[in-house]
């Protein structure tokens, strides 16, 4: 079912983009993937793939060999325009539009009367009427949907993604959409899209309350963790085991507290709550302390690794895990890695990092951090931080932990 839509392309070829292009693909409908690394474009032309997600790999590669997805490094004409590039912060946690700016200038070129315009990028308030205005600017020839409620030549939403990494290709097809136009028009117009691969609902809406629902759900997921992180600190200091307190807290029926870690990582709950923060500095109170809490629990853990090496004359210590969460291969605003870098940088101990997912150290942490395979950190050091709840670490034997100072920040041991 294509809708009427020829050809979608959407720029930015990541975590959700390359996905969102391969599922649209694998409906029939043709697929430009448009992305600034050579390296990305020439491993999706070869049917492979750049970043680890399950069966991502012959989804892309099938929609590869059938010829209905293929990857450039220039814009090309379509039908609809899908946004799906990263939104970091910059300095001060104020959110850097630059990538989707970027974006646009990319696509701007080859617009052309009744394209649809989707920005998937989570955003501030007021970002997808900014992209209105920048293609206005770029292109004054085309009409846009904020000065012509009642009919434009471009039409704009924002449809946030919601997809969890790891399930990436399963959520994609079966959560529910929130679709949020510019206007009525181009919520309708984006619905259509939608329909073509989303099995779940979509909530049509405007855009500044798809951009606020985003950020309200990634903010959401923050206090609560923020909960159980301040929890945790809490129970060290009574000598309570936090695990055991919360497996039996969450026997209430309305109560469901969620895991301590060693912080919060990854693009989106590290990163989204300051969006809103930064659009109402003096009214998000437990936004902006929930996301100092998670930023301090690092800094915490990296204080009990310390305590614990003092004991050793040669202290080596095992960092278990580096990626943001279990089972992927993301490093992006890990904790696990800021810890495993700034224990190293402190000269606590000699550090051997096991990180199954990846097969070489990202450049900031080569300096001092050794990576090795779990059985040779278990056979070398005598403190071990558990950072990250691989499936691999779970199965780990209980007697080669026999006589080694445990730190488990996940509480799998
Ligand atoms: N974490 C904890 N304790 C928990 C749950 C998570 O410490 O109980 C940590 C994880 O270890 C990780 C971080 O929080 O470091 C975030 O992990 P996550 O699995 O909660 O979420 P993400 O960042 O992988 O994906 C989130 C999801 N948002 C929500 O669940 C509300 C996903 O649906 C979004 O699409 C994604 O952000 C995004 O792209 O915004």
């Amino acid at each position: 079912m294509s809708n009427g839509f020829q050809r979608v392309a959407v720029i930015g070829l990541g975590y959700i983009g390359l996905p969102t292009a391969a599922i649209i693909a694998s409906r029939g409908i043709e697929v430009v993937g448009i992305d600034v690394s050579e390296h990305a474009v020439n491993t999706i032309n070869q049917g492979k793939i750049h970043i680890v997600e399950p069966d991502l790999d012959m989804v892309v590669q099938a929609a590869v060999t059938t010829g209905k997805l293929k990857a450039t490094l220039e814009a090309e004409p379509a039908d609809v325009f899908i946004i799906a590039v990263p939104t970091p912060f910059k300095e001060g946690h104020t959110p850097d539009l630059s990538y989707i700016e970027a974006a646009c200038k990319t696509i701007a070129p080859v617009l052309a009367k009744g394209n649809l315009v989707i920005l998937e990028s989570t955003s501030p308030v007021g970002a997808t009427e900014k992209v209105a205005n920048w293609l206005s600017e770029m292109r004054p020839d085309l009409t846009n949907p904020i000065t012509n409620v009642n009919g434009s030549d471009l039409y704009i939403a924002h449809c946030p993604e919601r997809v969890l990494p790891g399930r990436v290709l399963e959520e994609l097809v079966s959560n529910d959409r929130i679709i949020g136009g510019i206007s009525t028009a181009c919520s309708e117009k984006a619905l259509a899209l939608y329909k073509t691969f989303v099995r779940g609902e979509c909530l049509l809406t405007n855009a500044r309350t798809a951009e606020m629902a985003k950020l309200t759900e990634n903010a959401f997921r923050d206090v609560n963790i923020a909960f159980a992180n301040e929890l945790s600190i809490i129970c060290d200091s009574l000598k309570i085991n936090v695990w055991e307190l919360i497996s039996l807290a969450n026997r209430h029926p309305r109560v469901n507290i969620l895991s301590p870690g060693p912080g919060v990582g990854g693009h989106c709950i590290a990163v989204d709550p300051w969006f809103i923060v930064d659009s109402a500095p003096d009214e998000a109170r437990i936004i902006r302390t929930a996301r100092e809490i998670n930023d301090g629990k690092p800094e915490y853990v990296k204080r009990q690794v310390k305590a614990a090496a003092d004991e050793f004359k040669r202290p080596v210590i095992g960092c278990l895990g580096l990626a943001f969460k279990a089972n992927i291969d993301d490093l992006r605003e890990s904790p696990a890695l800021a810890i495993t870098r700034d224990l190293a940088a402190q000269g606590v101990g000699e550090i051997l990092a096991v990180e199954p997912n990846i097969k070489q150290l990202p450049a900031s942490v080569t300096e001092d951090v050794s990576l090795v395979s779990l059985s040779e950190a278990m056979e070398r050091c005598n403190v071990i931080v558990v950072l990250v709840d691989h499936t691999e670490f779970k199965s780990m034997p209980l007697e080669v932990i026999k006589n080694k100072v445990v730190i488990d920040t996940r509480g799998i041991i």
